[in-house]
């Protein structure tokens, strides 16, 4: 490998983002791949898997080994430029933490002792303490938690077998109180990629959603765009973020009232009459009893709730309102936030309804996708158990995927039933999941705990299996058929092969089939078998896509302006302003604000959000973004710091409202913050000694988190209610 210096690299990822590709957007053929391999350079195309945006990008491997990993100019989500943790993803294949051979624990659960084993040990181990689970207490025990599209074989084989407990931390702790609200409202959820058009927007307006430090691709290039075509921009955040610094309106708004805010817009909206009345004529449900809920919420009565002077609030909803229909109100992602998550997001959706921006050129448009067969599969089992999540509808009526702390409360009541194993893929639930006593409890619980990971994370730590996984660049996964402008299928398949006894997800779960007894449901030898078939039977080549990574559709309209007719899958068939769901199960059918708990005396509110260089808790080992950024620091306001004699860069630890410690973590005192919360990037203070770089380097906002509320409607965690005091180092 070419050594990188720390100065090359951020060159590199420079021009990756900012600078403009001499390649035209959707060439027929690239130059990387019709030309033969120069200099002993292959280029292979493949799917980034730093996050979870799935960039099509181009691994470059030089005698075997990959030298740089680029941007695909034929996807549409990277146009050939990848963000700087895409570009470091040679430092995940050379992270010398990576785990390198099956593990089977010998002592103490998270004692992290360990016996090195073969793959037929590890996987008969786990097939044998599966099937006495099954007997004795059923399939439905076993319980799956899983993110990322290295899952897809694991949780198909997991299916087969009979678990029917499954979920991901990507729903109820980021996109599912939103994608919730947006279905109550529309008919459909937003998914993932977020159809914002940003591209189109004439003006732009984020509550939380912190583009530039959030570095999903596609959204962050079409932001720079926006700033630099001089869009207006109005940011909401109790910080100013990168999107606030380059606002024409920053509202530092007091942290959890934003559902004040958004009803007050409205009533300005409908009083002023600037809302897209045609719009809410020809498609709203309940506008006259939503007029009706809504009038109280005057400006003055805004400004109260959220700290922002009316005149501020009023003028930036005569801003946004001037461009429609294109306003895009960005319906956010992680909005895990207040535990009223889902009618906040009920809020956006029908904000976005007032500026008749649904389905519009510039605002949020309606997805397209290409069609894709299916490999024909056996069925999975029945099962007369309810999920002991609750998410079937016992619990949380409007859950369209698994809880993953109601998971976890079962697992800790024995309610429904026992639940005595979990599986454990590619997700860290000792940061993701808040108040990580009540984790370590469940785990306490079981019988068996799997956790198929690449690198010694904390949650692998307790395991009593730990099966190496494959890095993304070292195997092949399912198809990714993304929904988009245009549908598009990406292949993401192997750049150079395994350094140890590591092995590809698939191949895993294949194994574990057939211990498990259930090998007929991977009826295929290999997984590029099953590729082939499903490319082919599209009537796509499967040698092109092999070879160019991205397969486009055919252009199909997705905003009216386009020719798209508006259709809603809601039971009215409209755009619902007042919800019949919602008053049917006794919730409000229009969102209503309600306060949230205030900070005890002498302590901070902590808001979270992402390290523009770091994907949650799992690059902090990689070389080059650790050497990018080694740890977090915590933002305090400057006026405050000064107050309690605290000079920037000082070190300080934080203590939570139930005497939980934080590790050491750097001051950032700055005026960017208000007075009464602090912010803490997460993913940092990690606990596991086997991650040499990273351990115990900042502060971990995930263990500060030991309160949280549950959304009623879907079962989403909040995080944002947690206090903190700062404490000075002796
Ligand atoms: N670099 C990087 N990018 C990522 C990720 C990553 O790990 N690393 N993860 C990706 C994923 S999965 C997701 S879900 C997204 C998440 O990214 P977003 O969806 O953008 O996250 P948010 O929580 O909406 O935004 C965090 C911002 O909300 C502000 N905030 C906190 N409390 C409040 C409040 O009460 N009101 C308002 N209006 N603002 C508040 C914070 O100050 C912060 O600026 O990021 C994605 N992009
Ligand atoms: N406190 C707090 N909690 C949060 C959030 C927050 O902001 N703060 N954000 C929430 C959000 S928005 C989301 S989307 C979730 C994200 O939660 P997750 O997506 O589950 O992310 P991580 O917790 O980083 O866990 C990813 C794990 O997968 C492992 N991994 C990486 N690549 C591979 C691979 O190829 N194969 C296998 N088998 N494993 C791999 C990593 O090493 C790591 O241990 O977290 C949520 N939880
Ligand atoms: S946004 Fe960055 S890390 Fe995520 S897939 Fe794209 S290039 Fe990779
Ligand atoms: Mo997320």
């Amino acid at each position: 490998m070419v050594p990188l210096t720390r100065r090359r690299f951020l060159q590199i990822s420079t021009a990756a983002l900012g600078s403009a590709t001499a390649l035209p957007r959707w060439t027929a053929q690239p130059a990387w791949a019709a030309a033969p391999a120069s200099g002993g350079v292959t280029t292979i195309p493949t799917l980034c898997d730093m996050c979870f945006w799935r960039c099509g990008a181009i691994a470059h491997v030089r005698d075997g080994r990959l030298w740089k990993f680029t941007g695909n100019p034929l996807d549409p989500q990277s146009e050939g430029r990848l963000c700087p943790r895409g570009t470091a993803a040679v430092g995940t294949v050379y992270d010398p933490d990576r785990l390198r051979q099956p593990l089977l624990r010998v002592g103490p659960r998270g004692h992290e002792q360990w016996k090195a084993v073969s793959w037929d040990e590890a996987l008969g181990y786990v097939a044998e303490r599966m099937n006495a689970i099954k007997a004795a207490q059923g399939p439905e025990s076993v319980a799956l938690f899983n993110h990322g599209l290295g899952q897809r074989f694991l949780v198909h084989v997991l299916r087969s077998w009979g678990v029917i407990n499954r979920a991901e931390p990507a729903f109820a702790q980021c996109r599912g109180a939103r994608d919730t609200g947006f279905a109550l409202t529309y008919g459909n959820g937003l998914a993932s990629p977020e159809p914002t058009d940003i591209r189109n927007t004439e003006c732009l307006v984020l509550l939380g959603s912190h583009i530039g430090e959030n570095m999903h691709n596609s959204q962050v290039r079409e932001f720079a765009e926006a700033v630099a075509r001089r869009v207006p921009v109005i940011v909401v955040d109790p910080r100013q973020s990168v999107a606030a610094s380059k606002a024409k309106y920053w509202l530092p708004i007091k942290p959890g009232t934003d559902l004040a805010l958004l009803l007050t817009w409205m009533n300005v909206l409908v009083t002023e009459q600037r809302y897209d009345a045609d719009f809410v004529a020809r498609h709203g449900h309940g506008f006259e009893q939503f007029k009706d809920e809504i009038k109280g919420c005057t400006p003055a009565w805004g400004a109260e709730r959220t700290g922002l002077p009316a005149e501020l609030i009023v003028a930036a909803a005569r801003e946004f309102s001037s461009h429609r229909p294109a306003t895009l109100i960005h319906p956010g992602r992680r909005s895990n936030w207040y535990g009223d998550d889902t009618q906040r997001a009920r809020a956006l959706a029908l904000l976005t309804a007032l500026m008749g921006s649904w389905g519009r050129r510039g605002g949020i448009f309606v997805p397209t996708s290409l069609k894709v067969e299916n490999y024909p599969l056996p069925p999975y089992p029945g099962s007369n158990r309810p999920q002991a999540d609750g998410a079937d509808g016992a619990q949380f009526k409007f859950a369209e995927e698994g809880v993953t702390t109601s998971l976890r409360a079962a697992t800790l009541s024995g309610q429904p039933y026992p639940i005595k194993a979990w599986v454990v893929y590619g997700t860290n639930l000792l940061q993701n999941l808040p108040d990580r006593a009540q984790t370590l409890a469940a785990i306490d619980k079981l019988d068996l705990l799997v956790v198929c990971d690449t690198i010694p994370s904390e949650i692998a730590g307790y395991a009593d299996v730990v099966l190496p996984d494959t890095t993304f660049l070292e195997r092949h996964d399912e198809l990714f058929v993304g929904w988009g402008r245009r549908g598009w299928i990406g292949l993401r398949q192997p750049v150079v092969a395994a350094p140890h006894d590591q092995k590809p997800s698939w191949w895993i779960a294949k194994q574990l089939a057939n211990r498990l007894g259930v090998g007929a449901c991977m009826p295929f030898d290999d997984i590029e078998t099953y590729l082939r078939w499903r490319v082919e039977k599209s009537g796509h080549s499967w040698e092109r896509l092999q070879r160019e990574g991205i397969l486009m559709g055919p252009p199909n309209p997705v905003t009216v302006e386009d020719g798209l007719a508006l259709s809603f899958d809601t039971p009215s068939h409209k755009v619902e302003f007042w919800s019949e769901q919602l008053a049917a199960a006794g919730f409000d059918p229009v969102p209503k604000y309600t306060a949230h708990p205030q900070a005890p005396a002498g302590h901070f509110r902590l808001i979270t959000g992402r390290a523009p260089v770091h994907t949650f808790s799992k690059t902090q080992s990689n070389p080059y973004l650790h050497d990018l950024m080694p740890d977090n620091e915590v933002w305090v306001n400057a006026g405050v710091a000064r107050a309690r004699g605290l000079a920037d860069r000082e070190y300080v630890t934080l203590r939570n409202q139930d005497g939980v410690v934080s590790h050491r973590v750097r001051v950032k005192a700055t005026e960017r913050i208000r007075d009464d919360c602090v912010y803490l990037a997460y993913g940092f203070g990690l606990t596991n000694p086997a991650l040499h770089g990273a351990y115990l380097n900042g502060a971990s906002a995930a263990q500060l988190n030991t309160r949280y509320a549950t959304d009623p409607l879907m079962g989403g965690t909040s995080i944002h209610g947690n206090f903190v005091q700062l404490v000075k180092e002796a």
